[in-house]
This record gives C-alpha cells, sequence and structure tokens, in this order.
C-alpha cells in the first residue's frame, strides 16, 4: 500500500477538539515535533473564532517546546500524562488551567491498555523509516510508541531526516501481555534484547506521512561545577566503599540515573573512579556522559528508553554506529523502567529530590507542597525496586534560604521504606537498617547544611524523642512556613510551637 505523504498541516487538521493524541517520545528525545507545532497555529484560530479547542496528550516523558511549549501557550491542552520539564506547561498547571496526571513512566502504557485514561484517537509517531507494508523504525527513543500505534484508531507518522537511518536497529520493541495473561518480561542481563527493531502496523492505520527535518530539543546542562562535582565525589566514594566490604558484587551492578547536572556528575565521578569496574547501565534517560564513557570503555552497555543528548552527541553516535550497534539498546518505557526487571538486575538507582526529610521520605516532585514543579518521572519504578536506591540533592537551594532537608516533606513520592541512602554536597547518610530514630540522626549528621543543623536538632527536641517516628506535629511543617512568611528557613524559631 502506498504511503500517503502529506504536509504537517494537513496532518494536525485531522485532530478535533476532544481528541487524545498519542505521542512518540521521551524527555524529550524522539518527540513529534512537527504536528503538534502546527495543532497550536488550529488551535489559536478555533479560540479566535471563539470555538473551543483542546485536547488531551499521552506521550513517554517530557517533550521539548514544539509541544508541551505551543500548545500550553495556546491553551490546547485539557488533560496530559506523565512527566513533563517544560517551563510554560508547568506555570499552566500551577494555574490550574491542565488536568496533569504525574504517573509512573512504567505505568504509563499499561494505564492506557487497561483502559484508565480514555481511547487513543490518533498517534503522532517520529521515525527514520517507514515501510509500505506498515514496519515504523523509531528514533532516538521508546516511550509509549509501540502502545499508541495499537491502540490509536489513526497513526500520523513524522519522517524525520535530521535523525540518520543508522538508527534502525537500536531498538528492541516489546509489549507486554496484559493481565491475566502477563508473563515475565525474559530480560536477564541489560543486554538481552527480545523483541523486533521496529512497531509492526496496519498499514491501513497510516494516514499520512510527513516529511521533515527538525533536530530534537535536548535541553542543554550546565557544565559541572564544585557542588555538583561534590555530591558525584560523595555518590562514587559511597558506592566504592559498599564494592570494597562485599555489599555490591566485585563486578559492581548496573546503574539507573536521572537527568541533569548532578547525574552528570555522578557518572563522570563513578566513571573516574578506577576502583569501580567498567559497569552497565540499566536506566531510563542516557545523556552525554554516558555516552562519553561507553568510548572510554568505563560504561560497557547502555539500556535506555532515550537518548537524551545534545544533538551533535546523537551525530556522533549515527556516525559511529558500528562502534555503538552492540553497546546501546533502546526500549520502551515499561520495559526500561519495568519494576519487573529492576528487582531481577539488582539496579543501583540514582535520583534527585527536590527535598527530604529526617526519617528519609523524600519529595521530588512539589515545590513549597502544591506547586508542580516537572513531575516524578522513572524515579518511584526504580527506587521501589533497586538493590541499592540513592537521592542526591544540594543541601540547600535559593543561596541557603531554603534546606533540602526538613522535619516533614511538604509532599510525598518516595516513602522511607524505599529510600536507602540520601547524598548531598555535605555527606552521605546510610539509611539502611536503621530505624527512623536512628535515620533521623544520620541524616541531620551527614547531610544538613550547617546552618540547619542546630535548627533540625532543637525540632526533634520538641517531640517526645520515643515514639516511633517522634514528631511534633503542629510544628512539623514549621520550616515551610516560616519561609513563606519571611522568604528564608534560618529564621525558623520553634518557641512559637513550644
Ligand atoms: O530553581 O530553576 O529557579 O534555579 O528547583 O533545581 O538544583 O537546579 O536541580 O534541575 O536537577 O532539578 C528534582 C526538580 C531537580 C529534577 C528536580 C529549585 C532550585 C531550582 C531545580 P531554579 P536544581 P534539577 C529523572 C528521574 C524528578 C525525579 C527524578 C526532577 C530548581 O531532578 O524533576 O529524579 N526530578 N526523576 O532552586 C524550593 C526546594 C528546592 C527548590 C530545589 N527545596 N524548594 N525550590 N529547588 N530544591 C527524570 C525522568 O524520569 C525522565
Amino acid at each position: 500500500m502506498a504511503l500517503n505523504y502529506i504536509s504537517a498541516a494537513e496532518a494536525a487538521s485531522l485532530i478535533k477538539h476532544g481528541y487524545n493524541i498519542g505521542l512518540s517520545g521521551f524527555t524529550p528525545a524522539g518527540t513529534a515535533k512537527a504536528v503538534t507545532a502546527e495543532l497550536a497555529k488550529i488551535a489559536e484560530a478555533e479560540h479566535t473564532a471563539g470555538r473551543p479547542f483542546q485536547v488531551g496528550i499521552f506521550t513517554g516523558a517530557s517533550t521539548g517546546d514544539s509541544c508541551d511549549g505551543v500548545l500550553s501557550r495556546a491553551k490546547a491542552i485539557r488533560y496530559r500524562a506523565p512527566y513533563t520539564t517544560n517551563t510554560d506547561f508547568r506555570k499552566a498547571v500551577n494555574n490550574g488551567e491542565i488536568a496533569y496526571n504525574d504517573i509512573h513512566l512504567s505505568q504509563m502504557a499499561q494505564e492506557l491498555r487497561y483502559g484508565f485514561m480514555g481511547k487513543v484517537d490518533v498517534a503522532i509517531i517520529e521515525a527514520c523509516e517507514v515501510t509500505e507494508d506498515g514496519k515504523i523504525y523509531l528514533t532516538a527513543a521508546g516511550g509509549i510508541a509501540p502502545t499508541v500505534c495499537r491502540l490509536a484508531e489513526r497513526i500520523i507518522v513524522e519522517l524525520n531526516a535530521a535523525h540518520s537511518k543508522a538508527a534502525m536497529g537500536l531498538h528492541d520493541v516489546y509489549e507486554p501481555l496484559d493481565p491475566p495473561c502477563r508473563r515475565e518480561i525474559p530480560i536477564y542481563k541489560p543486554s538481552d534484547r527480545i523483541g523486533s527493531t521496529y512497531i509492526k502496523v496496519d498499514p491501513k492505520k497510516i494516514v499520512g506521512v510527513v516529511e521533515t527535518n527538525w533536530p530534537d530539543e535536548a535541553r542543554s546542562f550546565a557544565a559541572s561545577d564544585p557542588l555538583t562535582d561534590r555530591i558525584g565525589r560523595n555518590v562514587a566514594d559511597f558506592l566504592a566503599a559498599d564494592m570494597k566490604r562485599g555489599i555490591i558484587p566485585s563486578t559492581f551492578l548496573p546503574l539507573q540515573s536521572g537527568v541533569g547536572n548532578i547525574a552528570n556528575a555522578v557518572l563522570s565521578a563513578l566513571g573516574h573512579d578506577k576502583t569501580i569496574p567498567p559497569f552497565e547501565m540499566y536506566t531510563e534517560v542516557i545523556q552525554n556522559s554516558v555516552i562519553g564513557l561507553i568510548r572510554e570503555g568505563r560504561i560497557k552497555f547502555g539500556s535506555a528508553c532515550s537518548l537524551t543528548v545534545t544533538n551533535d552527541c546523537l551525530q556522533g553516535i549515527y556516525d559511529d554506529m558500528d562502534f555503538f550497534r552492540d553497546k546501546l539498546v533502546l526500549r520502551p518505557s515499561e520495559i526500561s523502567n519495568s519494576p519487573e526487571v529492576v528487582r531481577r538486575l539488582g539496579i543501583i538507582s540514582i535520583n534527585t529530590a527536590i527535598e527530604a526529610d529526617i526519617y528519609g521520605n523524600v519529595n521530588s516532585t512539589h515545590i513549597g507542597g502544591t506547586r508542580m514543579m516537572n513531575g516524578i518521572g522513572g524515579s518511584g519504578d526504580f527506587t521501589r525496586n533497586a538493590y541499592i536506591s540513592i537521592f542526591t540533592c544540594p543541601s540547600v537551594a535559593k543561596e541557603g534560604r531554603i534546606s533540602a532537608i526538613v522535619p516533614m516533606v511538604s509532599h510525598h513520592d518516595h516513602s522511607e521504606h524505599d529510600v536507602n541512602v540520601i547524598v548531598t554536597e555535605q555527606g552521605v547518610a546510610d539509611l539502611r537498617g536503621k530505624s527512623p530514630k536512628e535515620r533521623a540522626q544520620a541524616i541531620i549528621e551527614h547531610c544538613v547544611h550547617p546552618d540547619y543543623k542546630n535548627i533540625l536538632w532543637d525540632y526533634l527536641k520538641l517531640t517526645d524523642g520515643k515514639s516511633q517516628t517522634p514528631h511534633a506535629i503542629q510544628a512539623a511543617l514549621g520550616m515551610h512556613a516560616e519561609l513563606a512568611k519571611s522568604g528564608d528557613m534560618r529564621n525558623t524559631d520553634w518557641s512559637l510551637y513550644a
């Protein structure tokens, strides 16, 4: 069946008010871009004409400005799931304009299949190749593409020349069966391939192919600085010591690491610590630092959902595919982040906290307990099931006015039952095997900034000091209340609560 080549505007005109669209891509690699950019223009025109126009968006993780940015500015998003990092989208969410469902990334595809979020009307999939018999070859991410292709009534393919056809073969496309027929996902080591290199669809569902040449919109991260280097060093030293005393096998274990500057610094420190043998990644996002370490032979294999790398780094991978072919695999997010596989492989997970409390509970998503930052991403998928789960963050934010360690988190993403280790630039709190009261001692002693140590010790004096998890409930959010009042947690006055 011949493919029907259409423009991005023609493709966008197939999407109607009230539709749910399912997108390829993940943080924000491999996201379809051209059709959503045109859709924003349609939404603006409809709004000007006094007609409603909003869609639901299902995707793998964050998208770039060409989706979350333009569509939120055009007030064209009714509902969206999961993770996002776009500033305008964030503003719209915190203004109450968008219904944002921040779910674990591993659950997105299956919740669509289970019918929890309504039907997928149109899938928009970025590809480096599409064939007349319905084979779609993805670009730099797996995301939820296989699932939305299967569920959607119609598929639009963005054939993007900015991605080399060398990406063909990078993917391992696999969709598990749903209960009660689900079997194990047969991955026993990070490099195992269990699926096919393309998504196979009924070619009649492909209603249009849009040719584009639009580079990925990956964020560039700031160069490492002394603070992130210190955090990275603390993580590397901690893991090296665990290996030395036999807690981590001498062959090491596969790593997962989140997105951003701290993640880059941690990987750089681990990669350059020669007491740690070359290791593997079983992670959701591969950043530039991992590619460098694969080239240096320090990382043996990278399994991920996306190549969230700068465009020159991505081009370098495509140009050097003979080298990378047996060192990288991209998977759908429900496989890259599968709790089952994470538990089996014994992953060491490293994610970022906005704040943690003295008992080891972690908030990764909300500022001040109410305002969405980005979302939980895959941090919960890995943390709950990891061999060792680590959270990192600077000990203070906003020039010291905010302590990242507080008596009680203002929003709860990862519970004390799941968090093994907290690392700041001040040091490492190893929470494994400890009771809540022992954890509080370790966290305040090792992770808290000197400006806040006495404030937190004094908080404990307000409690009975005996109960399982001692709290002075009326004062537990006192540091947050002080921040709201004076703009500086250092002014916290516990006598108000005595
Ligand atoms: O504010 O943007 O105004 O400068 O939060 O903080 O320190 O620059 O760090 O960019 O790595 O973001 C947790 C949000 C950290 C991110 C989070 C302010 C701070 C700054 C950003 P500015 P930094 P990052 C991977 C797996 C999700 C969970 C996860 C994230 C801004 O890493 O979204 O790891 N993680 N998922 O000043 C008020 C505090 C604050 C604070 C920091 N306590 N109170 N503001 N900030 N702490 C993702 C995927 O799965 C795909």
